[in-house]
């Protein structure tokens, strides 16, 4: 028997949609082979920002963060697999686009462009619960 896939929380973020990358981004995840199981585009307001970010909330960085999230629409998606969290941090690459390992998403498309919120593209759950919350939070209307 199979075990249930696990979920994922993935967002293009804006630089991915004003760059027009969406599609690049996401058939980097299908072609790995995991599944896509919603998906919208959506502009997040800043009290979505603050429950998808509250680790970062008190940051100095955050107000540069909800500046950038906010610029532009947001692609939305859960992806499913067994293993997908694990997988798709790996095709997403480091935080820091500059240094992100080549062949990664990050490491390919993305460099650091000086402004005051790290630009890398897309974001990705970072654990089971992580992403069982952030579901929660774009996808309300699933729960
Ligand atoms: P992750 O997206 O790789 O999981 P996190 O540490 O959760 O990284 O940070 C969330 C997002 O906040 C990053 O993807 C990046 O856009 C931004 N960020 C993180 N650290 C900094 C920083 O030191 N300066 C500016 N922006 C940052």
């Amino acid at each position: 028997m199979t075990a249930s896939p696990s979920r994922i929380l993935i967002l293009v973020k804006p630089d991915g949609v004003r760059r027009r990358l969406t599609g690049e981004i996401l058939r980097r995840i299908e072609a790995k082979g995991y599944s896509l199981a919603s998906l919208k585009l959506v502009v997040p307001t800043e009290e979505v920002l603050a429950a998808h970010y509250a680790e970062h909330v008190e940051r100095p960085f955050y107000p540069g963060l909800v500046e950038y999230m906010t610029s532009g629409s947001v692609v939305a998606a859960v992806v499913e697999g067994h293993r997908v969290i694990e997988g798709c941090r790996s095709l997403m690459g480091a935080t820091d686009p500059t240094t992100a390992a080549p062949g990664t998403i990050r490491g390919d498309l993305a460099r650091d462009w000086g402004s005051s919120a790290i630009e890398n593209l897309v974001h990705g759950s970072d654990c089971e619960a992580s992403a069982a919350r952030e579901i929660a939070i774009w996808f309300p209307e699933l729960g």
